[in-house]
């Protein structure tokens, strides 16, 4: 039996959410119902709303999802209804990539993920009689309740602040999982992250956590750069700096461990790349926008050992990597609430201008006042 709940439609690229009902079918075999609790927004969701990957609409996006588990479907035995979920990314756990540990890059995963339908092409979701895009991230959690996975749900405790572990599920856990789970830092190392926003913070604290010697940060807002120190950045940049690559290079006498691109342009990238000493790593977390876009590279330097790697989530597997944050947020090492904002769900217009301007780092919805 489809059940009547509410959630925020887009009806065309870059068009206003408009919050309206829309029928959600029962769970099929390995599915959870969810009661959303709050949802995060990530910068994924807004890059899909204008238009990446020729996405259709209409569309119920949102995939950073948190709340309790109403009903299950055949075949879920890990889950039960009140039990409390953060619902991060899908992956089928049963492909070779999965087999590896390596859920980020399941074989199912655009599919399960990006697609706008479940993996099997079906669509959980309908607004006035027809299918919408919808299963985004197997959740499409801008709603106030949701089809997840058993794949994509972790289990948290009943007591957990779901608005603030919503965006475990994605931004969180992809800047903190670069750090921690990819380049595994270790005490001492150096670390710069271009791009203080949800992802980069995530990375600094995570760094922080680890014990590196020298955190840096770059970005074009003051604010968040002291936001940076207070999280753990050592040494702050402006973005827009002359010679800014020439100064990280000095202050690190030769170039980082590890650098982190965090805002899905080439040029950053580049800088990203510039500042990594000899063997040292760059990692691309950020997303570019619809248009095709390129980096180009000294080989020289290609050549002395440095290495160029894309990280999706954060290398992470949310089922034990969830966990693993919520005990540092317990022991006060991973201070999440200092990034977020809360909203009400029908504010959702609000919530994404200000990520738009900038005037919030990670704004998280609270779905109140749900159909059941
Ligand atoms: C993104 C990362 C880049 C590829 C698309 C999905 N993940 C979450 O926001
Ligand atoms: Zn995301």
């Amino acid at each position: 039996m489809a059940l009547p709940v509410r959630a925020a439609l887009l009806q065309t690229v870059m068009g206003p959410f408009v919050i309206d009902e829309v029928e959600l079918e029962s769970p099929r075999a390995g599915e959870l119902r969810v009661r959303v609790t709050a949802s995060g927004i990530c910068h994924t969701d807004l890059t899909y709303r204008a238009g990446a990957a020729r996405f259709a609409f209409p569309a119920v996006l949102g995939h950073e999802g948190a709340g309790v588990v109403e009903t299950v479907g055949e075949g879920v035995t890990d889950f039960a209804p009140g039990d409390a979920v953060v619902l991060s990314f899908f992956s089928c756990r049963a492909c070779g990539t999965c087999g590896r540990g390596q859920p980020a890059y399941c074989e199912r995963g655009p599919a399960g993920n990006v697609s706008g339908a479940r993996p099997d092409g079906s669509f959980p979701m309908r607004w006035r009689g027809a299918p919408v895009r919808s299963s985004f991230f197997h959740q499409s959690s801008f709603a106030t309740h949701v089809l997840a996975h058993q794949h994509n749900a972790v289990k948290v405790d009943a007591s957990a602040p779901l608005e603030l572990f919503a965006p475990l599920g994605c931004g969180f856990q992809t800047g903190a999982g670069a750090v921690l789970e990819s380049f595994r830092m270790e005490p001492g190392q150096q670390l710069a992250v271009f791009g203080a926003g949800a992802v980069g913070l995530a990375a600094i604290m995570a760094a922080k956590v680890a014990g590196a010697a020298t955190i840096l940060a770059v970005d074009l807002d003051a604010r968040r750069l002291e936001l940076a120190r207070e999280l753990g950045a050592t040494d702050t940049f402006l973005a827009g700096e002359p010679d800014l690559t020439k100064a990280i290079r000095q202050r690190t006498r030769g170039g980082v461990d590890f650098s982190l691109e965090c805002v899905g342009l080439p040029q950053v990238l580049r800088q990203a790349f510039d500042v990594t000493r000899p063997r040292g790593t760059c990692g691309l977390l950020g997303l570019p926008g619809r248009d095709a876009a390129e980096v180009t590279l000294p080989m020289h330097a290609l050549l002395a050992g440095r290495k160029l790697v894309g990280i999706l989530e954060g290398d992470a597997d949310p089922k034990s990597f969830i966990p693993k944050l919520v005990a540092l947020h317990a022991a006060g090492r991973f201070p999440l609430e200092k990034l977020i904002r809360c909203h009400d769900f029908e504010a959702i217009n609000d919530a994404v201008h200000e990520m738009e301007t900038r005037t919030a780092i990670k704004p998280v919805l609270r779905m109140q006042g749900g159909t059941s």
